[in-house]
């Protein structure tokens, strides 16, 4: 075992999602290194226990790991349980910590973001539970890493990770395992195969967009090997350390080719994407997408028609910006709904709790108490699971949806890589009104609250501070305003609008004119443009 010296990094603070930087920066001796020393300097429970590790595949996986699993085993790890090839999507770790009551795991991905030598790398640490650590371990892993000044590891060969089976690492365990098997298994047990099969038999279409990242063997052997689709129902199903060159960010921008396939007359049913780690999801029907915010809704709905959700949902939860319309689902089912700050983090305890069994975000992340990870496949198996047993078309159920609960009508304004005093001039010139916009007109819209989001966790009662501005108007309708924590150039600013219908009007087919009002009214109380110098958003979703 050696000890080697490593200086602090002062930068690390990591974000939403753990920790994400240019590979570059990755690169740069000694920082990874810091880093994961933290983790095992405050996870104690490592020492003597189970770690799982793997990523998405992208660039720099394969070195990454070889030398996290030195550190670990300099530090008193008794076993490592890693994925095949050194993958594992965001979900399937968190369901292999889960099932094999493992200590931890290390997540390797930057998600959406862009891979290969110039691009994102990411390191998250989630807890026994399977999810992201909480806020508290995240900061000690932080502080922890701008203290320590040496880092533990072993010389040794690398292991090899395309062979199955146990090795070892000097007094530590490497078990290689399958990363499809057990996630498929679970996938089985909780939604009717052989509905969706009767569905997909009986002349209906799918496509499912792995975008070169995680998902894809995953997607081959669930929906291929397993329910039937034909190879012309997966794309882009091999990953690559590059993604392909693009960003694996299941928007109408980065994954197009979909978009457009199920904008054709006589394209596929369904259709869905998800992200570079495989925990997000985006679904589509024959003509359009259904916007995140109301999937998670339709999910909570129709959650009775698939076997593990069969006796009902506890209470749902979803992230602040996250559209009400989920709430108006659980007003309906008569169970609790929680608003957390964004990140998944939040929803742990909910979940451990069995306070909620389903929970989602408007970025397309979705998820139920079968993991501690939001998870796309799974969103899309539930889908497929209320199509085969509704036999309706996505587009007939979103139009029944918003029938019987009115309609969130919502987009998200992403200013990117936007130089960060600018973005923070934005947000200190909007937190500066809110304690006053309560009362006032705009237009025919009345501010009904102001303020700047605080989350109280019912559960363990930690509080989390500055997680959002909002603006609430009497109408329903609402805009808010954060600075994103997984961005790796300048600062992002999210802007989320929403605007509430009921009726006719809700089913209105052009969501960017109804949501328009609310847009001019945010851009005048925030003063976005004059004090970014940008005349629009960079993205729309
Ligand atoms: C974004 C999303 C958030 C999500 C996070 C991680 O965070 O808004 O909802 O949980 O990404 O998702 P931010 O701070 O940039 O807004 V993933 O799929 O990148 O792990
Ligand atoms: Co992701």
């Amino acid at each position: 075992m050696l000890t080697i010296k490593t200086g602090p990094f002062n930068d690390q603070k990591p974000g939403t999602s753990g920790l994400r930087k240019k590979v570059t920066r990755f690169q740069t001796p000694g920082y990874l290194e810091n880093f994961v020393q933290s983790i095992f300097d405050v996870a104690e429970d490592l020492r003597g226990g189970t770690l799982v590790l793997g990523g998405d595949g992208r660039y720099y996986n394969d070195v990454a790991i070889q030398t996290i699993l030195s550190i670990a085993a300099a530090n008193g790890v008794a076993k490592s349980i890693v994925g095949q090839g050194g993958l594992f999507s965001t979900p399937a770790i968190s369901n292999i910590i889960r099932k094999y009551k493992a200590q931890g795991g290390i997540v390797l991905s930057a998600s959406h973001n862009p891979g290969g030598p110039n691009g994102d790398f990411g390191i998250k640490f989630n807890g026994q539970n399977g999810g992201p650590a909480s806020e508290a371990m995240t900061n000690a892993i932080f502080e922890t890493s701008k203290i320590i000044t040496h880092y533990k590891t072993l010389q040794a060969e690398d292991i090899d990770l395309s062979e199955l089976g146990i090795f070892t690492l000097g007094d530590m365990v490497v078990e290689i395992i399958d990363p499809v098997k057990d996630y498929a298994e679970l996938m089985e047990s909780l939604f009717d195969f052989a509905a969706i099969k009767d569905w997909t038999a009986d002349n209906h279409s799918l496509c499912f967009d792995a975008m070169h990242a995680i998902t894809g063997p995953y997607a081959k052997a669930i929906l291929k090997d397993t329910l039937g689709a034909p190879d012309k129902a997966l794309m882009n199903c091999t990953p690559l350390p590059d993604f392909g060159g693009h960003h694996p960010d299941p928007n109408p921008i980065y994954a197009k080719d979909l978009f457009d396939k199920m904008m054709l007359p006589d394209g596929p049913d369904f259709g869905a994407a998800s992200d570079g780690d495989g925990d997000r999801n985006i679904i589509l029907g024959r003509g359009g997408f259904v916007s995140p915010s109301d999937s998670v809704a339709v999910l909570a709905a129709n959650a009775h028609l698939v076997p593990a959700y069969k006796a009902g949902l506890t209470g749902v939860a979803r992230s602040m910006p996250t559209s009400a319309a989920l709430d108006r689902v659980a007003q309906k089912l008569g169970i609790a709904h929680f608003e957390t700050p964004t990140g998944w983090k939040f929803f742990g305890n909910l979940l451990d709790a069995g306070r909620i069994s389903l929970c989602g975000e408007e970025s397309a992340g979705t998820s139920s108490d079968h993991v501690r990870e939001k998870d796309g496949l799974w969103a899309v198996l539930m889908w497929l699971n209320i199509l085969a047993v509704r036999r309706q078309s996505v587009k007939e159920i979103m139009l029944a949806h918003w029938q019987e609960y009115g309609r969130n009508f919502y987009a998200r304004h992403d200013y990117e890589a936007v130089e960060t005093e600018k973005a923070n001039a934005v947000m200190a010139h909007l937190r500066a009104q809110v304690s006053d916009l309560a009362g006032k007109g705009f237009g025919s819209e009345v501010v009904k609250f102001a303020d700047s989001f605080t989350y109280h966790d019912p559960i363990d009662g930690s509080v989390s501070e500055n997680q959002g501005l909002r603006v609430g108007f009497e109408s329903g309708s609402r805009f808010v305003m954060r600075l994103s924590g997984t961005g790796t150039v300048g600062a992002t600013l999210r802007l989320y609008i929403e605007r509430y219908v009921q009726g006719p009007a809700g089913l209105e087919e052009d969501h960017t004119a109804v949501l328009e009002p609310i847009l001019q009214i945010a851009k005048e109380i925030s003063d976005i443009e004059a004090l970014t110098g940008r005349e629009h958003a960079s993205l729309v979703t």
